[in-house]
């Protein structure tokens, strides 16, 4: 068994022995309480999973095993010379849960090259799609035609010890992150650069891979990969993406199954989707005021359209966070650093400055603050990626280093399938006309 698998099992085995113990002593304790409206209203709050990998907390906002994003900044392994944290070094701390040297990141950056060939009727599914078709679900089919490398639905139909799936499943787990990056450059290049592909570079960490095969050499774009696919990586349990991962791996669907699923929320324009509706929402409002940069008044004025018309102003807003999005804060400091100058990066200051207080006096926007979405486009921008409909994917690619890393953790855990009882509305009024005694 490899180092990592030894080391992560290791880990999360003890873990399970303790949540055996902790189950049998308390498992009748209460811990919540559920109304009618968390019911009716997205379950908003509602205690219901176990997620090891991160915790959020609505005012601090995301901690990945404790650690906030200025900590990760500092303590994860960079490049030499470079002052971004290395995504490999997340996915390591998430999996095993302790910060990982610069060996174990070096060695994380080979794994992922050396498990990094991806079939070519992979390719070949995404070639029979029209070159319109959104690049979320040419992610989505391209990692459904690439189901049939699961080892872990290979085993299950041999027949394995429940005792094993954890095996499988993080030999799934490795290959995906490692074949994704060059499944979405795949994607772009086809879409965008006349199919003008190019091959990986194995002796480059995994994020500066991505840019190269994506066409982007310039040491400020890899440095923003590496920060861009370690903040987007993890966001806890319930949001829409690694709830569904963790939802659909449950059954026991293999990684690649999970993982689609996953993706599939990933491209609803209230969660990852809302990255491209941000930059299609500025370029409207430059295109209408005809301007590049548009004053605060004018910001203000669009904004208060956009609720007119009964739409949200994506970026803005969160179903559990209070405060300004530390990713948005992290993002931020890297514009400051590499590109304060640059107009839209400049018009998305400006809306942070703007937005809130108009949105907080609606009255019911809970969140005003701006979200991760709200920024991440303008710096892609910058650096010439400007097909906007594209950054979904990129999204999706950090995001299966968390919901992957989690899924392994599950399976040693050895979580059974998810199974929440629903209501009906006739049922809940005879319930509360006093006609039957409960819910359940
Ligand atoms: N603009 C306009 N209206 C908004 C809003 C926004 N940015 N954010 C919330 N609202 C509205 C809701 O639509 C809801 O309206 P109704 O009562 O008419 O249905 C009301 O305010 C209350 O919503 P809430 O409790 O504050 O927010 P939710 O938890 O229901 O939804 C979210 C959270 C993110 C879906 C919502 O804030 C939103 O739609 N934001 C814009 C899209 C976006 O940026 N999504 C990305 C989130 C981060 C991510 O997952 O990547």
């Amino acid at each position: 068994m490899g180092q990592l698998k030894d080391h992560f099992y290791n880990n999360a085995i003890k873990s399970a022995e303790d949540i055996k113990a902790l189950i049998k002593e308390h498992g009748e304790t209460v811990i919540d309480n559920v109304t009618l409206s968390q019911v009716y209203q997205g379950m908003r709050g509602i205690v219901g999973l176990v997620t090891e990998t991160s915790l959020l907390d609505s005012n601090e906002g995301i901690r990945f095993r404790g650690f906030s994003i200025p900590e990760l900044v500092e303590k994860l392994p960079h490049v030499e010379g470079g002052s971004q944290p290395l995504p490999e070094g997340l996915f390591h701390l998430m999996l095993i849960g302790e910060i990982p040297t610069e060996e174990d990141v070096d060695h994380l950056s080979a794994v992922f090259a050396r498990r990094s060939h991806v079939p070519n009727y992979v390719f070949d599914a995404i070639e029979a799609l029209p070159l319109h078709t959104h690049p979320m679900t040419q992610f989505s089919i391209a990692i459904m035609a690439l189901q049939t490398e699961s080892l872990f639905a290979k085993a299950y139909g041999e027949g394995i010890n429940k005792k094993e799936y954890w095996n499988y499943i993080y030999e799934d787990t490795m290959n995906l992150i490692a074949r994704l990056p060059r499944i979405a450059a795949y994607i772009f290049r086809r879409k965008y650069r006349n199919g003008d592909h190019i091959q990986p570079n194995g002796m480059l960490d995994w994020a500066a891979n991505f840019a190269h095969m994506l066409g982007y050499e310039d040491e400020g774009f890899r440095e923003l990969m590496r920060l861009y696919l370690t903040i987007h990586a993890d966001h806890e349990g319930g949001n829409v993406s690694a709830h569904t991962t963790h939802l659909v791996g449950s059954a026991l669907s293999d990684p690649y199954l999970s993982f689609a699923a996953g993706m599939n929320g990933l491209a609803g324009p209230l969660h990852g989707l809302a990255n491209q509706e941000v930059i299609r929402w500025i370029e409207e409002m430059n295109k209408e005021l005809n301007t590049d940069a548009p004053s605060k008044e004018q910001i203000a004025d669009y904004i208060q359209k956009t609720l007119t018309q009964g739409k949200v102003v994506p970026g803005y807003g969160h179903a559990v966070l209070r405060k300004t999005d530390p990713r948005f804060i992290a993002q931020m400091e890297f514009a400051k650093k590499y590109c304060p100058d640059d107009a839209l990066v400049q018009t998305v200051w400006n809306i942070y400055e703007v937005a809130p207080p108009i949105l907080q006096s609606t009255g019911k926007i809970k969140n005003p603050w701006p979200n991760v979405d709200a920024h991440s486009g303008a710096l892609l921008k910058h650096y010439g990626l400007i097909e906007e409909d594209f950054y979904t994917v990129m999204f999706g690619v950090s995001r299966a280093l968390g919901v992957l890393a989690s899924l392994c953790w599950d399976r040693v855990y050895g979580f059974p399938i998810e199974r929440p009882k629903s209501v009906t509305t006739a049922q809940v009024k005879q319930w509360l006309n006093k006609e039957i005694s409960s819910l359940e």
